[in-house]
């Protein structure tokens, strides 16, 4: 395990490597305890470097067998090995020599599931960020583009299935039960991108062909008897495959295109050339086992993971300052994928919660970083939200700015102009730039100032001479190690409604670039002028949340409300109306610390029945209108001295609020919507559940009584029904009979089955109140749940930490507390899930005092621990300091 050294790496430290590994190849002979492997790098000095310059090349934990250069041995005085670094001096003078490093590993003892481990007995790989150094000695970082050639040996019984990346060469049988196969991978790539799969596996396969043609061989490796499962993640592929064809040109290049699911996996997924590699979670699909939400994460990552092969794999990032080069990049195409598969509002909603519930927080706190960040002690802890849904926004924003046609334009240059390149955020910006003529030099600091901007809005319309006046500030706060801000580049999407909730037609505009309904924000505060505006207008900003920014506009509530029901833009239907909840729900938080009654107005009780109820919006739609804040979503807002108590309480009184005026529509609806015929994962009947699923929530509040929702988990047909309606019992009704009957059941009916027991985890773990720690403590020991898996890790520990406000947070710091416990030990093994769990701390200091006082306490104590992972240490002393 890597401990801290204090080191941290720099943007402005990068240098080109002295040498350069042009080809590579690997044998493997594959053996859980003692892995062979032997690299043969093909290695060339960078022109103007000096003859006797050593080779440094990385590594992680690694046992050298055997060292040879141009095909003889190396005498021990011509270089230095340790087990993370191997520095050859004795380097020949010629420009081009070849070296054989022979390392072993032992794959079934690495419980850190980077490098070459073993899952369920199947060996794989995962090596981004720097997990090929754990397998051989390598220049390990992202700007060594090298060709693959890979020799795979095992025995057959073991490992039927040997997998790597590029297109199969040959194969065949060797000597005492063994077999082998060679794989080649044309296209010169990092290592990051290096994968290999040897198991006994089953197999679901179906071809592509491309827009030129070419017939690509699909396969979907998953665990025997689970082939089923995996036709939705093969038809996601192919459908992924086809619209990066149609909006982006982009062809897939190799002959094969294999997937493989394995369950013990500590991200999502990951896009290794030809051969990507899947947490099973986001594979394995039926109705009986999978919510609708299961299906459309299946289909989001597989896109994303797709979608890396051209930006990722053909064009990667020359250091990792530049990971958001790739992943927001292909965050955003995964989004406009979902968009364009699915309803493009519904998505767009979905995903600006996730991005204000994920990474406002983040931007808020002591973790913020710039969506490049410039340091880094620990890359693995920068695959964070800011990186990958900020960097999103931020290309979102290039194509606002530039319409869609120059956005395209920009798109094909660089894939023309940096193929087979590792390449930086400047590079990127240069080609949307140069098709547009336009100076993105303050719009770049998108990528390089961290915090949420504020922009703050005041109007004013003067009936005599028809001028509507736009005050538009903004300010970036101050994050950590960056306490001054310039003003950003902020493109502001607009309409003005008239009266009878018509857009308005307006005359002429000055004080801003004004074009295509985007208002350009650059200076500190602007004050723009619309002429010939009748009537006074509402504004309606920011559409589609066209920048990520807080905004603080001067609307009244009767404004709100008439966005809510006029506005011709959907997201900011669902934003005003999202606006007036969280005030309630705020103004409710503070009443109930004071131990005064609630008093909701009615109005806003009016409109969310109104719109259950509206014909005219899809139901996904109505859905996600009449999903109240998450009590976390409020807290943030309220920003300091949290009691996350009064905020449940709040938000408790305002579902039975509603629930109770709305009940008789409620539960037609709710009837109307029943499922009828068979199961399908589309989005429009994905829409009717989860409508008919948010009213159940208000029912059962309304009724204060569990029968619906113990009928519906009775008779439900499918996942997404059942797991609803057992959250509803388990959280609105923890103690009552017809809950433990439900969890009982769920749990005897899917023992076997982790991914659906994570469902059960996460139900349980977000059930609001102090009393949930005794329960996760428990469940720590049912035979389901593993600290080695971090899906179960996850779904129990990381659902309570980050997703229980109530329970978490308990003024007596218990919850804290048990985090503590949990961190230190999962530490030992795995530092990366270890660190993710322990940025639940990062809002603690927007608790009340005693609550803080309990945080500083455990963080405290995690930082005491001498060996600690470089992993945690690093999360855990950014969010103390
Ligand atoms: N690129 C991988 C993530 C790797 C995380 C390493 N700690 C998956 C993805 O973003 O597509
Ligand atoms: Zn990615």
């Amino acid at each position: 395990m890597r401990t801290d050294t204090g080191q941290v790496f720099r943007l402005e430290d990068y240098r080109p490597s002295d040498y350069r590994i042009t080809h590579t190849d690997l044998l493997f002979r594959l053996d859980p305890h003692a892995t062979l492997v032997t690299a043969k790098l093909t290695v060339e000095r960078r022109d103007g470097v000096a003859a006797n310059a050593p080779l440094v090349l990385d590594g992680d934990g690694l046992v050298l067998e055997s060292l040879g250069l141009n095909g003889a041995p190396l005498a021990g005085e011509g270089y230095t090995a340790t087990p993370d670094r191997l520095e050859i001096r004795a380097v020949p003078a010629e420009k081009f020599f070849e070296l054989e490093i022979v390392t072993k590993v032992s794959p079934v003892t690495n419980k850190a599931l980077m490098g070459l481990y073993q899952s369920k007995g199947n060996y794989c790989t995962q090596c981004e960020a720097e997990g090929f150094r754990r397998i051989t000695y390598y220049l390990d970082r992202p700007d060594n583009l090298s060709t693959f050639q890979v020799r795979i040996e095992a025995r057959k019984a073991e490992a039927p299935v040997l997998l790597s990346n590029g297109n199969p060469v040959e194969h065949g049988d060797l000597a005492d039960g063994w077999h082998y196969a060679v794989w080649h991978d044309p296209f010169p790539k990092p290592s990051y991108l290096f994968a290999l799969v040897g198991g006994d596996l089953g197999s679901i396969h179906d071809t592509f062909t491309t827009a030129s043609g070419r017939k690509v061989a699909l396969g979907i490796y998953v665990e025997h008897g689970k082939e089923p499962l995996a036709t939705y993640a093969m038809d996601a592929l192919k459908r992924s495959m086809r619209w990066d064809e149609e909006r982006f040109s982009r062809e897939y290049d190799l002959d094969v295109f294999n997937i493989v699911a394995v369950s013990d996996f500590n991200m999502g997924a990951m896009e290794n050339k030809g051969l990507n590699i899947f947490n099973d979670k986001y594979v394995l699909a039926d109705p009986e086992t999978a919510t609708d939400v299961d299906y459309a994460g299946i289909e989001a990552v597989i896109a994303h993971e797709y979608f890396h092969n051209w930006t990722g794999n053909r064009i990667t990032c020359r250091d990792w300052f530049q990971l958001c080069l790739k992943e927001g990049l292909t965050v955003y195409r995964d989004h406009e994928f979902s968009a364009d598969q699915r309803s493009r509002p519904v998505k767009r909603i979905a995903e600006v919660r996730n991005l204000r519930s994920l990474q406002f927080p983040e931007d808020q706190g002591p973790l913020a970083h710039p969506v490049r960040p410039r340091r880094y002690k620990e890359i693995n802890n920068f695959y964070t939200s800011t990186v990958y849904e900020k960097g999103s926004e931020v290309v979102r924003m290039i194509h606002t700015i530039l319409g869609p046609e120059k956005f395209r334009a920009g798109m094909d240059l660089y894939f023309e102009r940096h193929d087979g390149q590792a390449v930086t955020i400047e590079d990127f910006l240069a080609c949307f730039a140069e098709v547009s003529g336009r100076d993105l030099t303050q719009f770049a600091l998108w990528y390089h100032q961290a915090g949420t901007p504020r922009v703050t809005v005041t109007t004013s319309h003067d009936p005599a001479t028809g001028d509507f006046e736009v005050n538009i500030s903004q300010t970036v706060p101050p994050t950590p190690s960056e306490a001054v801000k310039k003003p950003m580049h902020i493109p502001l999407a607009f309409g003005l409604l008239g009266p009878n909730g018509d857009e308005m037609e307006m005359g002429s505009v000055e004080g801003a670039e004004v074009n295509d309904g985007v208002i350009h924000l650059t200076a500190a505060s602007q004050t723009i002028r619309f002429r010939g505006v009748g009537s006074r207008p509402v504004l309606s900003l920011n559409r589609g949340f066209s920048a990520p920014i807080v905004l603080n506009q001067d609307l009244t509530k009767e404004d709100r409300l008439f966005l809510a029901r006029h506005d011709s833009d959907l997201f900011n239907r669902w934003e005003a109306l999202n606006s007036l909840f969280v005030e309630a729900l705020i103004a409710a938080a503070a009443r109930e610390k004071e131990g005064k009654p609630h008093d909701f107005d009615a109005a806003l009780v009016e409109a969310a029945i109104e719109i259950a109820g509206n014909d005219g919006l899809e139901p996904a739609y109505r859905a996600l209108a009449l999903s109240l804040p998450s009590e976390a979503d409020v807290a943030r807002e309220i920003g300091n001295d949290v009691d996350p108590d009064a905020v449940r309480a709040a938000r408790d009184a305002l579902r039975r609020e509603i629930g109770g005026k709305g009940r008789d529509a409620f539960r037609r609806i709710y009837d109307q919507h029943a499922d009828s015929g068979p199961f399908s994962p589309d989005a429009a009947s994905a829409g009717k559940r989860s409508l008919r699923n948010v009213l159940l929530d208000y029912l059962a509040a309304a009724e204060a009584a569990p029968e619906l929702a113990a009928l519906q988990f009775e008779t439900a047909n499918n996942m997404t029904d059942r797991a609803a309606a057992l959250t509803v019992l388990a959280h609105q009704f923890p103690e009552h009979e017809a809950t433990r009957k439900a969890l009982a059941a769920f749990d005897a009916r899917y023992r076997d089955n982790g991914l659906v027991m994570d469902k059960w985890f996460v139900v349980q773990a977000t059930i609001p109140g102090a009393a949930t720690l005794e329960r996760v403590k428990s469940l720590t020991a049912h035979p389901a749940f593993s600290l080695m898996n971090p899906n179960r890790v996850r779904s129990l520990v990381g659902a309570f930490s980050s997703g229980n406000q109530t329970g978490f947070h308990r003024a007596d710091g218990a919850g804290y507390q048990f985090l503590a416990d949990i961190i230190l030990s999962l530490d030992r093994h795995n530092p990366q899930v270890a660190a993710r769990l322990a940025t639940a701390f990062r809002s603690w200091r927007s608790m009340e005092e005693v609550r803080q006082l309990e945080a500083r306490k455990a963080l405290e104590r995690i930082n005491a621990e001498a060996s600690l992972s470089r992993d945690v240490k690093d999360i855990v002393e950014r969010t103390l300091a």
